[in-house]
């Protein structure tokens, strides 16, 4: 990748510029974080406006919070060029989420999505662990809580995610993402969601769509860093 396409100064300008309200903005710890315990209501000239509460905002993160960013590219330009790069590359909608955690075990526990997703690492890493589907292909209502099923224990596939990977995870695939720290920074995944991607598969590091069929698996590939 030529150049990291989102940096933490996006992330500051966008914390800095959008109220943190659900559910643009949601924190995840062992279940949603109420919006109370991190942010405040300051009364200004004539309207009152939502800020994250700095001390308590940190406190939840160094312990193990995600922050969660849904529909990135409304306030994101260069979240919404990811978006248009990788809709026009698996020719579908897409819109994206951002997860930005410092620790912890993860956003959200080993669970399965209803749409394909293009996972792109931003910042940071992360350790995703992939296993088979017990449901393959789920509509957007058979989610993974309502289903009775359990996760596999041994996992396809693990990936440690560096920055400018994209890894592309077929709907109904269950995962469990971790955090990692040891860098200078702490990580930030973009997902970005899809409808409808075709087949995709990884050719000698790069990502190549092929054919006009149902994904048939999970696979990793790098940023193009073309700008569109
Ligand atoms: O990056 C994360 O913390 C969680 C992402 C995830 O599990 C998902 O998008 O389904």
């Amino acid at each position: 990748m030529a150049e990291r396409p989102f940096a933490w100064s996006d992330i500051d300008q966008l914390l800095h510029s959008v109220e943190p309200r659900v559910p643009l903005m949601r924190m995840f710890h062992h279940g949603q974080v109420p919006e109370q315990a991190y942010t405040d209501d300051i009364v200004e000239p004539g309207r009152t406006r939502r800020v994250f509460n700095k001390a308590k905002f940190y406190e939840h993160m160094g312990r193990g919070a995600t922050l969660v960013i849904n529909w990135l590219e409304q306030h994101s330009v260069a979240a919404k060029r990811l978006c248009l790069e990788v809709g026009s590359f698996a020719d579908t909608r897409t819109s994206s989420n951002a997860y930005l955690s410092f620790a912890g075990d993860g956003t959200f526990g080993q669970h399965w999505d209803t749409h394909d997703v293009f996972v792109i690492q931003l910042i940071g890493r992360k350790r995703w662990r992939i296993y088979p589907p017990t449901f393959p292909l789920p509509l957007t209502y058979q989610t993974n809580d309502t289903s009775g099923h359990t996760c596999p224990t041994e996992p396809a596939l693990e990936v440690i995610l560096e920055e400018g990977d994209v890894f592309y995870i077929p709907r109904g695939w269950w995962h469990h993402v971790i955090p990692l720290q040891g860098r200078q920074l702490p990580p930030l995944g973009g997902v970005l969601l899809a409808d409808n991607v075709r087949l995709c598969r990884s050719d000698g590091g790069q990502i190549v769509r092929a054919g006009d069929r149902r994904p048939q698996g999970i696979f990793r590939g790098r940023l193009s860093g073309q700008r569109i």
